[in-house]
């Protein structure tokens, strides 16, 4: 009995904990700059919560005892407060978040693990988005289709196929049979590669990927579109949100796979966990990108990054993370411009959100149909 108590205290602290850092908290900070970080909203929401965990009592078992559920208050979003100057989203409806983006993730968690909605190791990976914004699935791309989608790059290339290229040292776009073959020896990526090419399609909609993706959005999965590299991109940090903003607000999740080990010398993603709580900036009452306003929302990710600590994803063949539509995050810089950093980046939808855009069946998901242009 004693061990169980022990063990609860235990748990509401590390959740607590996990919170409060989400939130912006850190050791290294003093008392008043974490309260300026966490705001005394997040304080005492996040006190709340572990009182009321702690607080609950356990039946005969020990365990926490199951009381008829009140009736349930409309579910809060998780947010971490806003310090900043730059127009910012101050209230959206709430029915734009997703469930774990709201207080009472956590129940909801336990109550479909109980149903058998999900299992173990997907309730950890779900408390992990819900707190950083991001999950790892790790080895899940079998190494066989890694090699497979790499060969249909090399074959992009020495066939001079008309696929489409974002030249990353000058923005230029394009297609492969129209630029020089230099071009393949600096950071680039290629579109939506997933049309063409069969492995590419295969990692794209892994099956693990779509049930997590499935889970997240609480939908059928849409694939919309698929970013080879070869390179680090060294973009700034960014939030897809803003430049793929889906027809439904927040209802976006991307991947990102590793289709070879990362070396940190070769410009690594990097993330900021925890950042998917800021508040999106408001582009005068839209949260899609306007080419006026751009600057001063660049200023605002970058003013607001720092608030949260950063991360290089030194990921291995095959390993797969997923992040949430408003993630902060980047192509950290390369030290070592010959060195490859060999990936996919990929966004999904929820199906209920893609509408009349044609969209073709893909194992349990569904990946967006478009013209795919021939060199013949
Ligand atoms: O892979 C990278 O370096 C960054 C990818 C990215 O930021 C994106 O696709 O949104």
């Amino acid at each position: 009995m004693e061990n169980r108590v022990t063990q609860r205290l235990a748990n509401a602290r590390e959740r607590a904990l996990s919170e409060l850092k989400a939130r912006g908290a850190s050791r290294q900070k003093t008392l008043a700059e974490n309260v300026r970080s966490v705001g005394v909203r997040g304080l005492v929401s996040g006190a709340v919560a572990s009182a009321r965990e702690l607080l609950r009592a356990p039946d005969s078992n020990g365990r926490a005892a199951a009381s008829p559920p009140p009736p349930p208050p409309p579910p809060q979003p998780i947010l971490v407060d806003p310090i900043t100057d730059h127009p910012i989203m101050r209230s959206e409806s709430p029915s734009s978040f997703l469930w774990l983006d709201v207080e009472g993730y956590e129940a909801e968690i336990d109550r479909k693990r109980a149903a058998g909605l999900i299992d173990r190791q997907e309730a950890v990976l779900l408390r992990e988005w819900a707190v950083n914004g991001y999950l790892v699935l790790r080895q899940c791309i079998p190494l066989e289709l890694t090699e497979r989608s790499l060969a249909d790059v090399d074959a992009v290339w020495s066939e001079r196929k008309h696929v489409q290229i974002d030249v990353l040292t000058d923005g230029r776009r394009a297609h492969v049979d129209e630029v020089d073959a230099s071009v393949r020896s600096a950071p680039h990526k290629l579109n939506d590669l997933y049309l063409t090419s069969d492995a590419a399609r295969q990692i794209f909609l892994h099956e693990r990927i779509v049930r997590m993706v499935g889970l997240i959005l609480g939908d059928e999965v849409v694939g919309c579109n698929s970013l080879t590299f070869e390179f680090g991109s060294q973009q700034p940090p960014h939030i897809d949100h803003v430049y793929m903003t889906p027809p439904a607000p927040r209802r976006l999740v991307a991947s990102w796979i590793a289709l070879e080990d990362v070396r940190p010398e070769s410009g690594p993603l990097a993330l900021w966990p925890g950042s998917h709580r800021l508040r999106p900036f408001d582009f005068g009452g839209t949260y899609h990108y306007l080419p006026a306003l751009e600057p001063q929302h660049t200023r605002y990710v970058a003013e607001q990054a720092p608030r949260f600590p950063e991360m290089q994803y030194l990921a291995k063949r095959g390993d797969v993370l997923l992040w949430h539509a408003l993630l902060v995050h980047g192509g950290s810089a390369i030290a070592n411009p010959g060195r490859t950093r060999k990936s996919m980046a990929c966004h999904y939808f929820a199906r209920r959100d893609v509408g009349p855009a044609p969209h073709a069946p893909f194992g349990l998901a569904w990946y967006l149909e478009k013209p795919v242009a021939h060199s013949e």
